[in-house]
């Protein structure tokens, strides 16, 4: 199989965030079938629905070149926040850290495990600007996403984050 280009997102808002997203990203790449192709800057950013007063998260964006399938793409995404002691109790409440997988090339899947792209990610400004910082070019679906994340409606909750 080519490889093909992933862009996968990843958020945190317990624990200490930038670390746990610095060495996401470093295990996700840490595998024979993903190699590292960018990685956004950080944002901070508004929690998007989930239980009232979660503190903000931080996320960012990266883009893999896999030669993993998209279900072991998954279960690899799984594996890291698993190991950073993710656990699933409330949707979209707070969390160590979150791995979804956006895009898997120009592929859309639809099954009972995984949706691609990401059935949320073209109105998520916590994804998209990111995604547009680092990749100022990329398209969703044909739609440039700059586009997207400009007409986002979390736009104003999403801020470049300097460190702290
Ligand atoms: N993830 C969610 C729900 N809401 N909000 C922000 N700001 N960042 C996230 O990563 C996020 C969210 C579900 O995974
Ligand atoms: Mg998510
Ligand atoms: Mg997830």
């Amino acid at each position: 199989m080519s490889p093909v280009r992933a862009v996968l997102a990843l958020g945190s808002n317990l624990g200490e965030s930038r670390s746990t997203l610095a060495d996401a990203v470093a295990a996700l790449a840490d595998h024979p079938g993903m190699k590292l192709v960018g990685v956004s800057p950080v944002a901070r950013t508004r929690p998007v629905g989930g239980p009232e007063n979660q503190p903000d998260y931080l996320n960012l964006v990266a883009e893999f070149e896999t030669s993993l399938d998209p279900h072991a793409l998954l279960d690899h995404c799984h594996d890291i926040e698993n190991r950073h002691h993710r656990t699933r109790e409330v949707r979209w409440g707070p969390r160590t850290l979150d791995v979804d997988i956006i895009t898997y090339g120009t592929v859309h899947i639809d099954d009972e495990d995984l949706t691609v792209p990401h059935p949320r990610a073209a109105g998520r400004a916590f994804v998209l600007q990111p995604w547009a910082w680092m990749d100022p070019d990329a398209m969703l679906d044909g739609v440039p996403v700059a586009e997207l994340a400009a007409r986002a409606p979390d736009l104003s909750g999403v801020e470049l984050f300097e460190g702290e």
